[in-house]
């Protein structure tokens, strides 16, 4: 099996520029390709491709003082240096650049390896996985000689984010007595979509069933992900730029009836589901400051805010534990919350703001995105940059393991089916490589395979973000998005569940949106629809390129629908009111 070593980022420029450089050609001629001129033999242009967006603490005010040790800075080369480093660096090398998954930066090590060598480093890149911003012409040398410079000094602080910080923010659009007391239109809201316009900082709202869009509502800057109230009737938005949005389905014409900025950088919120606590609580996570906030479901008033500074599970103190996926326990009135970078998951007692009972489980380092298995009693998780998936048990609050698997691990939210040899189990693709590991999630009825890798199987290729199936399908459905051949990234595989033997059939999703530009045509995040019958796929071009998406019968394998609209820029993410309100996936 190929395997792809390093962990890189890019911003989204960097990774549109590299896609433009490797559309023709062989995958092992672009792999090359992407090689030349550097010092980065074992780096993949998939890798490279995995976005980073511009980080939205460029544009915030800093403490900062200067480092009489480092070399000599005007304040406007300290600014420009600056806005370059939160857009391209901070997503690797961290905020207060103490590491993350790219090295720590800090002047006692930069200072003492001069402007030369850090010139060399920034221009060619390392095999270690940093990018070589000079020869792939991203910076020319005053740039390099610039960041050089700049990463000798002392790292800006970007503000905290206080309760009283976020209250400020809050607004009410339609308080609670003022909203309606039943559902108000006739939309069949469990298979109502909720539909990321990434670089509009919109979400389109559509009728599954009509495939109609019902609204196009503005949220947070580059806005990330959905996820719904316990009962369906709220939806909760969150942008990069950490604005968070509540959204009520039951209006005539579903909106905002809520807003709130919970911190400055964010990628997740859940809100409670446990009996009796539906719709009650939100949980926001955020990257920057790295903590997170419980709030009133209904209205967003922040209520507690808890900080996941701390110690990594190797016992070093880590000041900026990014907030990744969160979950809402089905077992307990429980949030389990990633800390990506300490590789510890919070178990978070939601029952008394007050006197909050924490519990901090040891995983893996590098915590992302993951989902329950089929009984909703365990969470697997990927630790991606430690190639690895740790699985708790919310029932018993506690690890149940955690299992080596291939690089980068990038379920989403994974995929759960019955495996017509290993039972029950749930698979993961990646970014690393071509496999897709499947995993017994049965401990009771099939020990044996429990926690275990019971089967590989092997995808298109590298740069996968998401795998998807459905109770009522025997399809499992992988992208490739960020592979670097165009003919992979705008194709998809189709596995058939009940003969894992057989290679998997392709079907080109972008050929199917009939698109009149030259886009990138990104196919991205298959998601079912609530019936099981059909899969909506994105095909994500440039923002000022013709996007779409596609829906594809499930029985057939074939187009069935393409929705296409002017208003539709840069659709990403989807999340069907039904499967993301039950966590059926
Ligand atoms: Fe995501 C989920 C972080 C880039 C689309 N993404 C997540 C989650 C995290 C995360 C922590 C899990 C949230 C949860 O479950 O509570 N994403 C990040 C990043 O840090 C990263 C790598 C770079 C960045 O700067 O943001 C990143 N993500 C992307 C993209 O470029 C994607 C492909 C397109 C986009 O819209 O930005 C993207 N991420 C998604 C989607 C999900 C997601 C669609 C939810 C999948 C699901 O099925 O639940």
């Amino acid at each position: 099996m190929k395997s792809y070593t390093r962990k890189i980022c890019l911003s989204p420029l960097a990774a549109v520029l590299m896609t433009a450089l490797m559309v023709s050609g062989s995958a092992l001629a672009q792999e090359k390709k992407a090689s030349a001129g550097g010092h980065q033999a074992d780096i993949t242009p998939a890798e490279q491709n995995y976005l980073g967006a511009p980080s939205p603490l460029a544009t915030e005010p800093m403490h900062q003082t200067s480092n009489p040790k480092a070399p000599p800075m005007t304040q406007a080369e300290f600014d420009k240096a600056r806005q370059i480093y939160f857009e391209r660096c901070a997503g690797c090398h961290g905020v207060l650049r103490k590491g993350a998954t790219g090295k720590p930066l800090t002047p006692d090590i930069t200072v003492e390896k001069g402007t030369e060598y850090l010139k060399v480093f920034i221009g060619y890149g390392s095999p270690a996985g940093m990018p070589n911003w000079l020869t792939s012409g991203e910076f020319d040398e005053k740039t390099v000689d610039l960041m050089a410079r700049y990463i000798q000094h002392d790292p800006p602080t970007p503000p905290e984010f206080s309760l009283e910080d976020m209250e400020k923010s809050r607004k009410e659009y339609i308080p609670v007595a003022k909203r309606p007391t039943k559902k108000m239109n006739n939309y069949n809201l469990n298979n109502l979509f909720s539909v990321t316009l990434r670089d509009a900082g919109e979400v389109a709202l559509i009728d599954g069933d009509t495939k109609q869009i019902i609204n196009i509502i503005k949220t947070g800057y580059a806005v990330h992900i959905s996820r719904m109230s316990a009962s369906g009737r709220y939806l909760y938005v969150i942008g990069r730029d950490a604005r968070l949005n509540l959204i009520d389905l039951w209006m005539e014409k579903p909106d905002n009836v809520a807003e709130m900025k919970v911190g400055l950088e964010a990628r997740s919120v859940e809100t409670s589901k446990f009996k009796g606590w539906e719709d009650k609580i939100a949980i926001a996570g955020t990257y920057w400051p790295p903590q997170f906030v419980l709030m009133d479901g209904d209205t967003l008033k922040p209520k507690k805010i808890v900080a996941t500074r701390g110690m990594t599970v190797d016992n070093e103190y880590h000041p900026e534990p990014r907030v990744a996926a969160i979950v809402a326990s089905h077992q307990k009135p429980e949030f389990l919350v990633n800390a990506k970078e300490t590789g510890k998951i919070w178990m978070v007692d939601y029952t008394d703001l007050t006197n909050l009972k924490l519990k901090q489980l040891d995983a893996a380092k590098f915590l992302h995105d993951g989902g329950f298995d089929s009984t909703r009693r365990y969470f697997l998780t990927a630790a991606n940059s430690s190639d690895k998936i740790a699985v708790v048990d919310t029932k018993e609050s506690k690890m149940a393991a955690v299992i080596p698997v291939g690089k980068i691990p990038h379920p989403g939210r994974g995929a759960n089916f019955n495996h017509p040899k290993f039972g029950p189990v749930w698979a993961t693709s990646g970014l690393g490589d071509e496999s897709i590991a499947i995993i017994g999630t049965d401990p009771k009825g099939h020990k044996a395979n429990a926690w275990k890798v019971v089967q590989s199987l092997k995808g298109q290729g590298g740069g996968s973000l998401f795998i998807k199936t459905h109770p009522k399908s025997t399809n499992l459905w992988v992208d490739t998005t960020l592979n670097p051949d165009a003919k992979i990234s705008q194709s998809v595989a189709v596995f058939d569940i009940k003969d894992l033997s057989k290679p998997p059939q392709i079907i080109d999703i972008a050929a199917c949106a009939g698109l009149k530009d030259d886009g990138a045509k990104r196919v991205v995040q298959p998601e079912y629809n609530q019936k099981g019958d059909e899969v909506w796929f994105s095909v994500w071009s440039a923002k000022n390129k013709e996007s779409a998406l596609v829906v594809v019968d499930d029985k057939t394998r074939s187009c069935k629908t393409v929705i296409k609209d002017p208003k539709l820029i840069t659709p990403t993410g989807k999340f069907n009111v039904h499967n993301t309100q039950h966590d059926v996936y």
